[in-house]
């Protein structure tokens, strides 16, 4: 009896002292050959603001894994604003509540049940913004031999009975052909509802899809990430010039969304990559099936 009462008073104490819930780790996708990592190596971020919201990403076309000059993607996530608010935020595990849910080997979603409003004095990370959860989707697609796409979308719901805005910002420091310079920026496509920024390195593109996105732009990573970390409220604008490939770049699409009681909002991107066929390598693939059909009509 005495023995069987120190083991549940052992229990109790072990279940007592077990540490809180682990932070969510950063997650591997593959398909194929073609990988994507969100938060590289490291867990999300644990506070609402800051420049840990720049979640390192890595995007591969192939290779082994995050082998030297292969990741098109350093880094990026999800900010957002709510109407009340000032400052942009990113999602962060900060109550270690979030959860992460992997499906295959290609898609996972995080779940945050808190979203945040300013920060105010004594509560850095800010006030909870009530009745508000969100999650998000990322996905990678081997789309063919140097192809792969990948998708991110971020999901917000108000379960409240006040009807809010939210501005919801993604963005992405893209690096064509893995490195940081040489990516030329073409004025942003507007076919709607969906903005394209296309960007291309010698042989090399990525195309930026924002769907159903308000405003799609790209500049020095600083005019893009600092303005998600600053006190004040931002608000990008269409890319109208196209940009020389002599800096480092990011990206970023910007929705506006009207969030009533009741309905999930959503916005999703896509970036597609690949390395175009050398014209040499094209007139090979060309007389190849050529030399097929040909074969094929004998
Ligand atoms: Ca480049
Ligand atoms: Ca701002
Ligand atoms: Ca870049």
């Amino acid at each position: 009896m005495r023995l069987a009462s120190t083991i549940v008073i052992g229990l109790t104490i072990a279940c007592f002292s077990m540490p809180t819930l682990a932070q969510v780790s950063g997650v591997h996708l593959t398909d194929g050959d073609a990988i994507l990592d969100y938060g590289a190596g490291t867990t999300l971020p644990t506070v609402t603001n800051g420049t840990s919201g720049n979640v390192t990403m890595n995007f591969q076309l192939g290779g082994s894994w995050l082998a030297p000059n292969t990741n098109w993607i350093a880094s990026g996530n999800w900010f957002y604003r709510f109407d009340n608010t000032n400052m942009e935020r990113q999602l962060a595990d900060v109550s270690n509540n979030a959860i992460m849910t992997l499906t295959g080997t290609n898609q996972v979603r995080y779940d945050y049940p808190e979203l945040y409003t300013d920060p105010v004095a004594g509560v850095a990370r800010g006030v909870i913004q009530p009745f508000t959860r969100a999650w998000t989707n990322f996905s990678v697609v081997d789309t063919g031999v140097d192809r792969a796409r990948m998708a991110m979308d971020f999901c917000v719901e108000n379960y409240g009975t006040q009807s809010h805005t939210i501005d919801i910002f993604a963005v992405l420091d893209i690096n064509a052909m893995t490195t940081v310079l040489a990516d030329a920026y073409a004025p942003v496509v507007v076919s709607s509802p969906n903005r394209t920024l296309s960007i291309t390195d010698g042989l090399g593109f990525a195309n930026m899809i924002g769907h159903g996105a308000d405003f799609g732009t790209a500049g020095s990573r600083a005019s893009i990430l600092t303005p998600m970390f600053n006190t004040t409220p931002t608000n990008f604008s269409d890319l109208a010039a196209p940009l020389p490939g002599n800096l480092d770049y990011a990206a970023v699409m910007q929705y506006s969304k009207q969030l009533d009681p009741g309905i999930p909002v959503c916005s999703n991107v896509e970036v597609e990559i690949g390395i175009a066929p050398e014209p040499a390598t094209l007139a090979l693939l060309i007389a190849g099936g050529w030399l097929i059909r040909r074969s094929k009509l004998r």
